[in-house]
């Protein structure tokens, strides 16, 4: 099938881009185009040009796979697409359902007309992928919606809906009704009028605003900490405001290469797929469907549980939630209440659908009630023995399909499968990020007896909760805690071998963590790995290398934010670290005790300490096969550590700095520092010798 139509309805000729599943712009899409826009104008009878998409949207932009590789020689692109329109002396009309993103939008923008459906929706999503618009976006976009719109919509990336569209200018009608049938109509009638037809490239710009750029720049300056596109996506649109419309394109499209070109964007590249890949579980077949959960239970409500509750009544799955007592009952009520009057207070929910939401929520005491539930999830207490005791309980009144999973964020799950062998096909783990109802990702813990359709009922059900599930295998800290104890130990290590908390902290947000280690270890609480400690020591937390100071602080009740002191000081009210000369001096006690000699450290080797444990230890749970490939781990730890998207997380940067590089630090740190985390992992050594990437493997191993 040609992947674009031509078909004649009336005097209107209808081109349809067939190009499933998206209709991005794939070589062969433009030529289409082309081609029937010709055949449209040596046809006396036909008076309007009609595009629309065939399949479940417009155009969905450029097919980004070809940012990687060489577009066909002498292949029409997007530029010979805009020519053809601005030519075409019959007007040319978007017909948009779905989606008209990127290149889709700016293929649209080019035509003389748009209509469209009221539920798509319109954007220029580019700087998402490391680079502003490439084929005039940020040059019509303007044109049609005012400066101030089209800037926010272009440093965004986020896109419009369809009656918001029609509202800033980008579209001239919303079609109510049939879609062919309106888009038809309106040619009809725009062809019948003859005479010209305005051109995008035509409008008159005005900026009534001189400051919009600066101010915008200074409204993005913390999120876009490090990046390049959103500035480029400014510079852009400044050139449309300073320069004539043809040298306003040459500007853009001398910017778009420059950006393609980069690291950052071939690092939000490889998120893209690596986020779709995600979903696919090698040989589980496409015919295994999810199940339906009509309703939904959660043990504990507490912070987590709360969360969770809130994340299943996001999915639209009326959901019991259980305490012990009435009090804690009501204390979680109240958080979650709280949490969606936050939400209404922003604006961002109306009061009915806060009642809405909390009226899909039973809270009670008795387990009983749980009785009808297809999914619960339990969030109490972290031990092994209360999650036993807490599945023996729901072996007894959960129904006999109820798919039953623990949110602990370590503990051996198949262990607790064990504890009611009966269901174990039932068991698994679904790990959230604190807090639940905000933080996208999900581990999603396949336990060894879980049946495939409850796997993947479980991933279905976290898309639904607009969550990002990535199935880990069962160990100790799955994937992202696992590797995190090299992190966090680093960094721990080093303030007892003399770096200050503060320099350890710098190097690391500078690298673009969205906070540095020990920041971190005071926001969730160092008393967590001091009570994990004093397990693993039958009530004595042991004073290991990097354990000392961490100790010493919890013993003063210094547990972090949440007592106003942990490695830093935070003054009454403040989150902002403040550096401890009483840290320091245990720091000096630390090295006393260990026979350290205190010294200055380069960033080059706390930056090396911190990242390249992640690196090793994600390569051995990448052999052992606890994680599918290496982008879901990158995918982890971009979405529930704060690691910055534009360095495509820790395993594909690896790759940028060359494995063979980290493999040798690792090496050199084993030799000096010893530690577990430094064993050097053997598929790391293996790839660095064949001077291959983690994305390789992924190719390589692609599943
Ligand atoms: N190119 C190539 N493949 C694409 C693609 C694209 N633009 N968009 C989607 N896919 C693949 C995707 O990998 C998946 O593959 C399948 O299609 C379904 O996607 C010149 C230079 C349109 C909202 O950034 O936002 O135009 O996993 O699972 O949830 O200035 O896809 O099945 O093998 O996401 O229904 C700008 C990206 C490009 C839009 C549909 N455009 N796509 O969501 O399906 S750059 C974008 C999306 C550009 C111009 C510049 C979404 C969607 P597989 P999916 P979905």
């Amino acid at each position: 099938m040609s992947l674009v139509g031509y078909e004649k309805h009336g005097t209107v000729a209808v081109l349809t881009v067939n190009n499933p599943p998206v209709n991005a712009m794939s070589p062969g899409v433009p030529k289409g185009i082309c081609e029937g826009v010709a055949q449209a104008n040596a046809d006396d009878t036909v008076s309007a040009i009609v595009l629309i998409g065939g399949g479940r949207g417009f155009i969905a932009g450029a097919d980004i796979r070809y940012f990687s590789l060489p577009w066909p020689d002498g292949e029409e692109s997007f530029a010979d697409i805009i020519a053809a329109f601005e030519a075409s002396p019959k007007p040319v009309i978007a017909a948009i359902h779905g989606h008209a993103l990127g290149g889709g939008l700016e293929t649209a923008m080019a035509c003389h007309y748009r209509v469209i459906v009221p539920t798509a929706n319109v954007g220029q999503p580019e700087v998402k992928l490391g680079f502003p618009p490439g084929a005039g976006g940020t040059q019509r976009l303007p044109r049609l919606a005012g400066l101030s719109d089209a800037l926010d919509m272009i440093v965004s990336g986020n896109p419009v809906k369809a009656p918001k569209a029609a509202a800033m200018g980008i579209v001239d009608q919303v079609i109510d009704g049939d879609l062919l049938e309106g888009a038809l109509a309106f040619a009809t009638e725009k062809g019948a009028q003859g005479g010209d037809h305005r051109r995008t490239r035509d409008i008159e710009l005005t900026l009534d605003d001189p400051g919009i750029f600066e101010a915008k720049r200074k409204e993005i300056a913390r999120r876009a900490r490090g990046m390049r596109a959103p500035f480029a996506c400014i510079e852009c649109v400044e050139a449309a405001v300073e320069l004539e419309f043809d040298a306003g394109v040459k500007r853009e499209r001398e910017i778009f290469k420059e950006c393609v070109k980069s690291e950052e964007s071939v690092a939000m590249r490889h998120v893209f797929f690596a986020e779709r890949a995600a979903n696919k579980i090698p040989g589980i077949s496409k015919d295994v469907k999810p199940r339906t959960i009509a309703k939904a239970g959660v043990l504990g409500a507490g912070t987590m549980g709360g969360g969770i509750a809130m994340n299943f009544v996001n999915a639209g799955i009326p959901v019991t939630i259980i305490e012990q007592s009435q009090e804690a009952l009501d204390r979680g009520m109240g958080i979650i209440a709280k949490n969606y009057a936050a939400t209404v207070a922003k604006g961002r929910m109306s009061q009915e659908q806060m009642d809405a939401c909390l009226g899909a929520i039973t809270p009670t005491t008795s387990m009983d009630d749980l009785a009808d539930a297809d999914m619960i999830i339990e969030a109490v207490f972290e031990t092994m023995a209360v999650k036993k005791e807490v599945f023996t309980k729901l072996d007894a009144v959960a129904k006999p399909d109820a798919i039953l999973t623990s949110n602990t964020s370590y503990l051996d799950i198949n262990e607790i499968a064990e504890a009611i062998p009966g269901r174990n096909g039932h068991v698994l783990g679904t790990h959230f990020f604190s807090p639940a109802n905000v933080m996208r990702l999900v581990e999603v813990v396949r336990t060894d007896n879980v049946s495939d359709e409850n796997l993947v009922t479980t991933m279905d059900i976290g898309r639904r909760m607009r969550k990002l599930p990535i199935v880990t295998g069962v160990c100790h800290g799955f994937i992202g805690n696992r590797m995190l104890e090299g992190y966090f130990g680093e960094a721990s290590i080093m303030v007892e071998q003399g770096a200050k908390p503060l320099q350890i902290d710098t190097v690391m947000f500078g690298y673009g963590m969205a906070m540095g280690p020990l920041a971190v270890m005071d926001l969730a609480g160092l008393d967590i790995g001091w009570s994990k400690r004093k397990d693993a020591g039958g009530g004595t937390a042991a004073d290991s290398v990097g354990a000392f100071v961490s100790n010493r602080l919890c013993e003063m009740g210094r547990y972090g934010q949440k007592t106003k002191r942990g490695y830093y000081i935070y003054e009454d009210g403040s989150r902002r670290p403040v550096p401890d000369a009483e840290v320091d001096q245990l720091a000096a006690d630390a090295a006393a005790h260990f026979g350290f000699e205190h010294r200055a450290f380069k960033d080059q080797e706390i930056l090396e300490r911190c990242l390249y444990p992640l690196v090793n230890i994600g390569a051995d749970i990448l052999a052992e096969g606890h994680a599918l490939r290496a982008s879901d781990i990158d995918l982890v730890y971009l979405n529930g550590y704060g690691f910055p998207g534009w360095r495509g997380g820790p395993m594909h940067w690896a790759g940028t700095v060359g494995l063979d590089k980290v493999y040798e630090a690792v090496c050199r740190y084993h030799e000096t520092l010893g530690f577990d985390h430094w064993k050097p992992s053997p598929l790391l050594k293996k790839l660095a010798e064949e001077g291959k990437t983690f994305d390789d493997y992924d190719k390589n191993n692609a599943g």
